[in-house]
């Protein structure tokens, strides 16, 4: 996939080239493999396969689609190749659960059939309409140009508790691109949200020519939909924009909110997928509902430079807003960082990560995530560690329970913040990514590196560490890093096989000394939380050694100042059901 090329050219200038390398000047965002896309998997290799995360028995998965809760079950629909392990002959493939970690799988709910999808059904949304009706929007593409079309299906029957039929009526296309729309780039609606005029709301993503553009469309009867003229938000310079989504946020905190509430002690979010860094990147801000546009707080920064809900392998995100707790969840995608060809031989690509909650960071500055408290029903064997003293250079082992598939929640403290390593000027604040393939685990510093080592082999050759290191910069503030680093998680390095030092910069008040860390470590992926959810980062990776039962688990510090665990518990992770998956 382009992402493993293009977000090392992650600069401005290079949006075009990287484009045409991503795309073959063809706008469809994944690459394009026709002799391996219907490649059926004889046999699924096992090794690497997740233990808790979803993914289904076999072949390609990509987006979270039109996630909901309508009647007592969660709905996951998701981009699915039922002929291969590479993407090509896109589905909705359905799931559902009562509870967000066991699921079961049904019959594809959407599938190309008619002349406004026949060549794919691509990324949308569900909305809940008044009555309890619960419709879905996608996108369809209905010829080899990849030209898209808006189209809508509804449940068969709103009384089968699993929804398993939708029916595309003939009415659709809903929406079809004007003329001042690139139709080619032009897809995967929102759920919608109601305006104070009765009328229903939807953005989609889009560009003109190098600008990013999420385009509004109204409608009375959510069958006649009008473009607005203004897009909803835009930004020159960012390339395509796939998978928005738009919704507020509580500024209290303590419930969050339908996506069709637009007033009140409330932010909105809006979160764009960039197609050429494969980042899915947001903004907090204000909805003007007179002049139908967002409009990013002040000091927010938009685009290449802004925060990201995953500064690692996390892209086409959607969220849905669960009633039935009043939490607001948000779904995200982990594609594989291996070479195609090795998908092709294990059978499989792709997994959704851990649903997670979102909610406002009390600065206002951010949002916080959070793993759904559903995930902790699937803890099993606990091990702790309190008061645990790391002098520079020393790891100590978190025994007792299976690595490889592992809960680890972390607080380190420190007495002091003396020793934090000045932040040189010249370093980019944008950049954590270089600054964390500068300074890995192993080089030395003041106040860091510690953390994790997660799916680490005994002798190290191969493991991922999870780690902040604390630098000061020329005002005296504490800048703090934080790092998912795959360049040693696997001996393998063959070509195609992405490895990245994935980092993200933690806005944290540190002047309590006390920084906590989360991570869920399941074979070939690693989803970490820093400072409770302000930093969140995805790796995955493909160990030779350190799999199953060799997997080791380690807390380390290679800074000289001493830091204590003052707390660590980390539990064994059971299997959930996955029926038919
Ligand atoms: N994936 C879908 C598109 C979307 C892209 C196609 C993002 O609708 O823009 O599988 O990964």
């Amino acid at each position: 996939m382009g992402f493993k090329k293009c977000h090392l050219l992650a600069a401005l200038p290079f949006f075009l080239l990287c484009s045409l390398i991503l795309n073959n000047g063809v706008e469809a965002s994944h690459h394009v493999h026709e002799d391996l896309q219907s490649i059926s998997a004889e046999n699924v290799k096992d090794l690497h396969r997740t233990g808790y995360h979803f993914q289904p028995t076999k072949h390609w998965i990509n987006d979270p689609n039109g996630p909901m809760y309508f009647n007592g079950v969660y709905h996951l629909f998701y981009q699915y190749n039922p002929k291969g392990a590479v993407w090509g002959n896109i589905v909705w493939a359905h799931s559902v659960s009562k509870d967000l970690i066991n699921w079961e799988r049904l019959e594809p709910a959407i599938f190309p059939s008619k002349s406004f999808d026949q060549y794919g059904c691509w990324s949308g949304s569900a909305t809940i309409l008044p009555g309890n009706k619960p419709v879905i929007l996608y996108s369809g593409i209905i010829d080899k140009n990849n030209t898209q079309v808006q189209n809508y299906a509804v449940p068969e029957n709103v009384s089968d508790p699993y929804l398993h039929k939708w029916i595309k009526p003939d009415n659709n296309p809903l929406i079809v691109a004007d003329k001042h729309v690139n139709k080619t780039a032009f897809r995967d609606p929102t759920t919608a949200w109601l305006g104070k005029d009765g009328q229903w709301r939807i953005t989609l993503g889009s560009r003109k020519n190098d600008k990013g553009v999420s385009l509004l469309y109204k409608s009375k009867n959510f069958i006649n939909w009008t473009k607005s003229k203004k897009p909803l938000h835009s930004l020159a310079g960012t390339g395509n924009w796939e998978c928005p989504d738009f919704f507020p946020v509580s500024i209290q905190g303590t419930k969050e909110l339908d996506t069709s509430v637009i007033e009140g002690d409330i932010k909105h979010v809006m979160k764009i997928s960039l197609d050429a860094t494969r980042y899915d990147y947001y903004t907090l801000g204000t909805y003007d509902t007179k002049k139908d546009k967002y409009i990013p707080d002040k000091g927010m920064v938009d685009g290449w430079n802004g925060l990201r809900y995953d500064y690692g392998n996390f892209y086409a995100s959607k969220s849905f807003f669960d009633p039935s707790k009043n939490r607001r969840i948000l779904w995200g995608w982990a594609n594989e960082s291996d070479p195609v060809h090795d998908d092709v031989k294990k059978g499989w690509a792709g997994i959704q990560l851990i649903p997670r909650t979102i909610v406002l960071d009390p600065n206002h500055k951010q949002l916080l995530q959070w793993p759904v408290e559903e995930l902790e029903t699937l803890r099993g064997k606990k091990v702790e560690l309190i008061n645990k003293k790391l002098d520079k250079g020393e790891r100590v082992e978190i025994e007792g329970i299976p690595a490889a598939q592992a809960d680890v929640e972390v607080t380190f403290s420190f007495n002091s913040l003396e020793k934090a390593e000045p932040f040189d000027p010249s370093w980019d604040r944008y950049d954590a990514q270089k600054l964390c393939s500068q300074k890995g685990s192993s080089v030395q510093g003041g106040l860091g590196p510690f953390g994790l080592l997660t799916l680490a082999s005994e002798k190290l050759e191969e493991y991922t560490p999870v780690f902040f290191r604390i630098f000061k910069d020329q005002e005296q503030k504490h800048v703090v890093l934080m790092c998912s680093d795959a360049s040693r998680s696997s001996l393998e390095d063959k070509k195609g096989m992405y490895k990245p030092s994935s980092a993200g910069f933690v806005d944290v008040d540190i002047n309590d000394k006390k920084l906590s860390l989360r991570s869920l470590i399941d074979h070939s992926v690693v989803e970490s939380f820093g400072a409770k959810g302000k930093t969140c980062i995805t790796s995955r990776v493909y160990p030779t050694i350190a799999t199953y039962d060799n997997a080791h688990l380690y807390a380390f510090n290679n800074g000289t100042e001493t830091v204590e665990i003052e707390s660590l518990n980390a539990w064994s992770m059971n299997k959930p059901q996955l029926m038919n998956h």
